[in-house]
């Protein structure tokens, strides 16, 4: 197995288009039906797809979600409870860092406060790979930001998907998948609530029903197959970039992994690792055909791989350079990067911290990833303090209203002069 090698100028944008036409049109005649038929259509579309055994259950209460919580081996519970510390730090410093804002400017104070959404779905794949992770980074993300009702769906949810749930806190569980639990996150079903944002990641049929209930509530991403650009010298070690090149490639078939290489880094070697660590991998046929559609590019030096890096805007950028603090300290467009070789990027997938729910195809140009702020919202507020230094802003606003030949606006404005009807209560 090796990369194919283009050449700098061959390097296009990712510009992965999101959501593919098929997949849209199916997902338009499912969220049709599973809005206006409910839980029978969401029954009916999860046992027709496969999703759901006939007669299953398809809501998870608190309750429900705690008993499989106690249920699971008490190592994995630990695990993931560890895991959830971690992330829960991380989006509680987050939160933190995002101050409600009063500030006084003359007879006026002009303020915001971040106002949490009040219900969030959480999609979760399921499939051959269940990810627990991915349960744990989207729904404690959404509690830590003070959602209230905050509901995971994930079709034929793993024991590890239905504990992680619980520990992240989760109201509840729809045990589907696809469009048709993207249908019921956005309208409701049963106890579900409609949800005021759906996020996480999930397969074409899911993201085209994301875009499309997109004008009805908030969605974090569009988020397409994972993607990972490794920058390596002669000092990385071949065996580190091409394991994290096949951990990124074992997602997905069309998971892209991208070596960018500086002058010195062993090509011929990194191969030889990805063909020694493909070796019988479980999933090596899955990182086969995504390595097959990855590339790799020789930069001239720093400034060209900086360059191909921008251009590329990838998901995960992970640098395994000598100087990887002054590299990371130039970079500007990525989802998130991973700053020298000890940093590696599953790391992140497993809760080091930052979130993994990542923009992709080079959405990273212009999106952030996951984080409370998906959840959060900041809502202006003004206040009169005094109305008399407020004159000027009275003063200004009909003025301007003229200019914009807004009599009404002028007319409004003026009627506070001097404190209004209410002056004396101001006194
Ligand atoms: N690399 C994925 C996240 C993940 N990896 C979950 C393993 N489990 C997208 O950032
Ligand atoms: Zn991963």
């Amino acid at each position: 197995m090796m990369l194919r090698r283009i050449t700098p100028a061959d390097v296009a944008g990712l510009d992965r288009e999101p959501v593919d036409p098929a997949a849209r049109e199916v997902a338009r005649e499912i969220l049709h039906e599973v809005r206006g038929g409910g839980e029978t259509a969401l029954r009916a579309w999860s046992e027709k797809l496969g999703d759901l055994e006939p007669g299953a259950r398809l809501f998870w209460s608190r309750a429900d979600l705690e008993r499989a919580r106690d249920a699971l081996d008490v190592r994995t519970r630990a695990l993931l409870e560890r895991t959830a510390a971690r992330i829960e730090s991380f989006a509680r410093a987050q939160r933190e860092a995002l101050a409600d804002v009063d500030l006084a400017i003359p007879g006026c104070v002009a303020s915001h406060r971040f106002v949490p959404l009040a219900s969030a779905g959480c999609y979760a794949p399921g499939g051959r790979h269940p990810l627990p992770s991915s349960v744990l980074m989207t729904a404690l993300t959404a509690k830590v930001a003070g959602v209230e009702r905050v509901w995971v769906a994930s079709p034929k949810p793993a024991p590890a998907t239905l504990a992680a749930a619980a520990i992240a806190g989760a109201d509840g569980l729809l045990a589907a998948g696809g469009a048709q639990a993207i249908a019921a996150l956005a309208s409701g079903a049963g106890p579900l609530p409609a949800c005021e944002a759906i996020v996480g990641p999930g397969n074409r049929f899911v993201t085209a029903a994301k875009e499309l209930v997109s004008s009805r509530v908030a969605i974090d991403m569009l988020a397409g197959p994972s993607e990972l650009v490794v920058v390596a010298d002669g000092g990385a070690d071949p065996a580190c970039v091409a394991a994290d090149l096949i951990a990124q490639a074992e997602h997905d078939e069309d998971a892209l992994p991208i070596l960018i290489a500086l002058p010195g880094c062993d090509l011929g070697a990194v191969n030889d690792e990805l063909e020694r660590q493909l070796d019988g991998l479980s999933t090596a046929a899955t990182a086969c055909a995504a390595i097959g559609s990855g590339f790799c590019v020789a930069a001239a030096d720093l400034e060209e791989a900086i360059d191909l890096c921008e251009r590329l805007a990838p998901e995960h950028l992970q640098l395994c350079v000598g100087e990887a603090e002054a590299v990371a300290s130039r970079l500007r467009r990525y989802g998130s990067l991973f700053v020298g070789e000890l940093a590696a990027e599953v790391l992140g997938d497993y809760g080091a911290g930052p979130n993994h729910v990542l923009p992709t195809g080079g959405s990273a140009r212009h999106q952030a990833g996951l984080s409370v702020s998906t959840f959060l919202r900041a809502r202006t507020q003004l206040r009169i303090s005094d109305p008399k230094a407020a004159q000027v802003l009275v003063d200004d606003a009909a003025s301007l209203a003229r200019v914009e030949g807004l009599e009404g606006h002028a007319r409004a404005a003026e009627l506070r002069h001097g404190g209004g009807r209410r002056a004396s209560s101001f006194a």
